[in-house]
């Protein structure tokens, strides 16, 4: 199978992205998916637990010029919580936040704070992957099964991943409706400017020794593959304090980063995540946009913090020459504390906000690519410095 017949998500066709600009945007490779042991068609939702939906869902579109959608709650028969669905480019998030205290959002809300609970995909054979899964040993939380309504049926199923994430698995094949039986048409505010249009990766963060477990989950359960990129023990204690691997699904469309915590000279942020969020979770979610210094300029006109990097880190007379030839003059990157980095395959840039809510555990990170299918490795030292002075902020010595 070329990579041209390689499917869309309905996400995908709905923002009208091709797969020649999903491959610039987020780094695709070929892959023949005829042998996967568990396909993957795509990212499906990142669905989020919060403190306040409604408030939350205001925000995405205000500031981060997300779309309302669709919309369950109260008024929809759903007396438990409020769900908002939101959406940018290929990206869609679900804002849940409790009605009922006693809904099991509120107590996913009350451990780990406003947080990531599911990371779903979209899959082309629900039983086929569940089946896979449980025969590789992954805890099956919801089993297969249909939800139907007037727009037709989603076949869906649920296995565990780390601390209390999970990932459902969605066929939407037969359905036509905005998001899940169940939910309604919404729409909200008016959107500005698209400020990023897909999902490129979701980092996990879980406890000391168990980074290698994780990423045999991944290996196992899912067939995802290791890519090149990882810190290893010796830069570990060095600067970073963490350690990572990276699995991805056969085109790279979903990759997984898994941080473990490393000995270092301070704390490590890895520890003050686990700590802070109570256990494992997800850490960072990177937003790939095609003109990040657009996006960084609408999040930051709009309140948005991210973390500052150095002026030396630009001063540097060893970064254009380990950078090469991009887009933008450097000074353009700097006024706005952008990163790059280049590998054998091209160069990326990215940035990263502080954390998001009152806890210091999720973020997000803005990323464009241009050919690089790395993580920003040669700005590692750079980055987790800049995490460090945070840290040190909130009181972390
Ligand atoms: O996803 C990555 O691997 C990069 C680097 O706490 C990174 O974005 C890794 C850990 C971290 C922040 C960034
Ligand atoms: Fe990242």
């Amino acid at each position: 199978m070329s990579i041209d017949q390689t499917p869309l998500t309905g996400q995908e066709r709905l923002a009208e992205l091709d797969l020649d600009q999903l491959r610039q945007l987020v780094g695709l490779v070929e892959h023949d998916g005829d042998g996967d042991p568990f396909p993957v068609i795509g990212w499906d939702a990142v669905v989020w637990a919060v403190g306040n939906a409604t408030q939350a869902a205001h925000l995405y579109q205000a500031v981060w010029g997300m779309e309302l959608v669709a919309y369950s709650g109260p008024e929809t028969g759903n007396r438990d919580h409020h769900a908002y669905v939101l959406r940018s480019g290929a990206v869609r998030f679900v804002l849940t936040g409790a009605v009922d205290p006693a809904s099991p959002v509120a107590d996913h809300h009350r451990r780990h704070g406003d947080g990531i609970v599911d990371i779903a995909l979209e899959v082309p054979d629900v039983d086929r992957c569940v089946a896979h899964a449980r025969a590789q040993g992954a805890t099956v939380l919801v089993e297969p099964h249909d939800e139907t309504d007037a727009h037709g049926t989603v076949r869906s199923a649920a296995i565990a991943t780390y601390g209390e994430t999970r990932h459902t698995l969605v066929d939407r094949s037969r359905y036509t409706g905005p998001y899940l039986p169940g939910f309604v048409a919404r729409g909200g505010v008016t959107a500005g400017p698209r400020l990023f249009q897909a999902l490129d990766h979701v980092v996990g963060n879980v406890e000391l020794g168990h980074m290698d477990e994780w990423v045999g989950f991944y290996n196992r359960v899912m067939g995802f593959t290791n890519m090149a990129e990882f810190v290893g023990e010796d830069i570990a204690t060095e600067y970073s304090a963490l350690m990572s691997k990276v699995v991805a699904s056969g085109d790279h469309r979903v990759k997984f980063p898994l941080n473990e915590p490393a000995i270092g000279r301070k704390r490590s942020q890895i520890d003050e995540y686990l700590e802070f969020y109570g256990g494992p979770g997800a850490q960072h979610l990177a937003l790939a946009t095609t003109d990040i210094l657009a996006t960084v300029d609408a999040l930051r006109e709009r309140g948005v913090e991210f973390l500052s990097t150095p002026e030396s880190y630009y001063s540097d007379p060893q970064l254009r020459a380990r950078i090469g030839h991009v887009r933008v003059p450097i000074e353009e990157l700097a006024a706005r504390g952008i990163l790059v980095d280049r590998d054998e395959d091209g160069y990326l840039l990215q940035i990263f906000t502080k954390p998001l809510g009152d806890r210091p555990t999720v973020f997000f990170e803005i990323i464009e690519r241009h050919g690089s299918l790395g993580f920003g490795a040669g700005n590692f030292q750079a980055l987790f410095e800049a995490i460090e002075r945070e840290q040190e902020r909130r009181g972390n010595f």
